[in-house]
């Protein structure tokens, strides 16, 4: 049985994408020991937990098989359960297939960027196992999610995502889910224009109103890019850092991020600085 660690700091999820374009094309042990490593360097610079992928989400990304995307994801969470005993590791995926089996691995998290909206199997997968669960908000499938972005939300995007994640959450409690055990995301950049993402980061403390801790994603995403004007997502870090530290003021307590080191110093700067203001 997982439970989340106590937020009494930020907490870093570091990114470990599993997908063919993201490691060099050695063969599947030559990724497993790639992917390894990127998840020690991650560790070393201060993750508290890792999330592996095998599917991306990118708009057009094509859907991969569950059979596929276990095979990528599985001996990955295995060999980093394996280096790190005590490493909350989740598995980001929407599928029960391939939640079961990377849980089966060593995995303690089920990240399902569909906010059990897209697999009915998913959410009394996760209350059997006593697994952590982030539940995301999005529309539409891991297909199709860009072109929802144009769909409507009315004058207040903030106002949709609540509700929609209320009835995630309802989803998880109905199927047995533990409601300590989840954590809930606004989902930046899924089915959401630019306008909708930066509405959403300013609107974030009416998510405390779901009465979960809240996660986001803004790592290199693409409104961070339109703003900072860096083209190339590797190099949105300084923007990536901006839109980490307004998260945490407006009360997110989990960051999920490519580039660890510099979430895990700004985001522990920042925090020291909120507590000496509410210790004033
Ligand atoms: N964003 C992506 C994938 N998974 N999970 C959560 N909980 N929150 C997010 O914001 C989130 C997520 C984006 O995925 P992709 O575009 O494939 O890129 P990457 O995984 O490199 O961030």
């Amino acid at each position: 049985m997982f439970t989340w660690p106590a937020l009494d700091r930020p907490f870093v999820l570091g990114i470990l994408n599993v997908t063919p374009d993201s490691f060099s094309d050695g063969g599947r042990h030559a990724r497993v020991e790639e992917a390894l490593a990127h998840a020690t360097r991650m560790v070393e610079e201060g993750a508290d937990g890792i999330d592996v992928g095998g599917e991306s989400t990118r708009p057009q990304a094509t859907a991969v098989a569950a059979e596929e995307e276990a095979a990528r994801v599985v001996p990955v969470v295995a060999a980093v359960r394996a280096r790190f005993p005590r490493l909350v590791i989740s598995v980001d995926t929407t599928k029960s297939v391939v939640a079961a089996r990377a849980l089966d691995a060593g995995a303690d998290v089920v990240n399902d960027v569909s906010g059990f909206r897209l697999d009915p199997e998913l959410p009394s997968l996760c209350a059997r196992r006593g697994c952590g669960v982030v539940l995301m908000h999005s529309r539409g499938t891991v297909a199709d999610m860009a072109s929802y972005a144009h769909a409507a939300y009315g004058d207040d995007p903030a106002a949709d995502v609540v509700a929609e994640l209320g009835s995630a959450l309802r989803r998880a409690a109905e199927a047995g889910v533990v409601p300590e055990r989840v954590v809930v995301d606004p989902g930046i950049g899924f089915a959401k224009r630019s306008e909708h993402s930066l509405a959403l980061l300013a609107a974030l403390p009416r998510l405390r109103s779901l009465g979960r801790p809240v996660l986001v994603g803004v790592s290199r995403k693409r409104f961070v890019g339109e703003l900072s004007g860096v083209k190339e997502p590797a190099l949105r870090v300084h923007g990536t850092t901006g839109a980490n530290v307004v998260a945490l003021v407006h009360g997110a307590r989990l960051f999920r991020v490519h580039d660890v080191r510099p979430a895990r110093e700004a985001l522990d700067v920042a925090w020291a600085v909120l507590r000496a203001g509410a210790a004033a």
